[in-house]
């Protein structure tokens, strides 16, 4: 039975594990839900959230329990290195990225493409955002080193995880600096088929993010503020976008879903 991976084409959660399968040659089906709606086909998962894979009967949360899944089963050609330092700094850029990263991504598109703030206040945290963003761009520059790959010579589980952050800054206007180590790993990245299949379907995606976006302006869903999303949020001085947005009921937080 074919595997089915439940996503959403602009999730770089998602894209993750489209990139880690089509690196590993598995097959897979696509099949798309609307966040702004309580689709059934989510509820697999306690957090409400996407990727989730089926396989089977089974269905697997979180896109890094999804790779540590997809490496166990089919473990050639294998995505994480086989020495223990080299597994435990994947699995810490993956976390670095998931988290920190992700979350001023997160930030950024709420104070812009979902029109959280202006004026000042959006000034504001998009300041925060950049040097935030330069900030792990330092760390991820200093991972690299001299490595062509995050994991050493070969495409591996952290360029898989560092990659849809890298695009997302990129698309909200922080690429890495010209002539840095980090742009050019990005560019190797982009000569990649998994990564060029994956990046076709987030632009065809795009679209359907728009119109995401009208749909939580109109108090008709809720974005999930969680972790290091809400850390961030406020460390940013958003206090007050997200006491409107709970008094507007378009905002959770994290945790199980209700
Ligand atoms: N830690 C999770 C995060 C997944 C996640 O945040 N997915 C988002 C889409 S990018 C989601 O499904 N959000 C649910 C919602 O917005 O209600 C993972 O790695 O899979």
């Amino acid at each position: 039975m074919a595997l089915v991976l439940i996503d959403v084409a602009l999730s770089p959660f998602a894209q993750k594990v489209k990139i880690a399968l089509r690196e590993k040659n598995i097959p897979f089906e696509m099949r798309g839900t609307d966040l702004t709606v309580a689709d059934p086909v989510r509820a697999a998962s306690p957090r409400g959230e996407i990727p989730l894979l089926l396989d089977g009967d089974a269905a697997i949360w979180d896109s890094s329990i999804i790779l540590d899944y997809i490496e166990d089963k089919w473990p050639e050609p294998a995505l994480m290195p086989k020495d223990p330092l080299g597994r435990a700094r994947a699995r810490q850029i993956e976390e670095l990225c998931d988290g920190p990263f992700e979350a001023v991504i997160f930030c950024t598109s709420e104070v812009t493409v979902f029109r959280r703030a202006s004026g000042e206040l959006q000034a504001s945290i998009l300041a925060e955002a950049k040097s935030s963003l330069q900030q792990l761009f330092a760390y991820l520059e200093q991972q690299l080193g001299e490595q062509p790959y995050f994991g050493g010579a070969a495409w591996g589980r952290a360029d898989c995880a560092v990659f849809p952050h890298v695009m997302n800054a990129r698309g909200q206007r922080t690429p890495p600096a010209d002539g840095s180590r980090l742009a050019a790993w990005l560019a190797r990245a982009l000569e990649r088929p998994s990564v060029q299949q994956t990046m076709a379907e987030a632009k065809a995606g795009i679209a359907e993010f728009k119109a995401m976006a009208e749909a939580y302006a109109g108090s008709q869903a809720k974005r999930q503020y969680r972790d290091y999303r809400l850390d961030w949020m406020l460390k940013a001085g958003g206090a007050s976008i997200v006491q409107e947005g709970l008094a507007k009921g378009n905002i959770r937080f994290g945790g199980l879903v209700g």
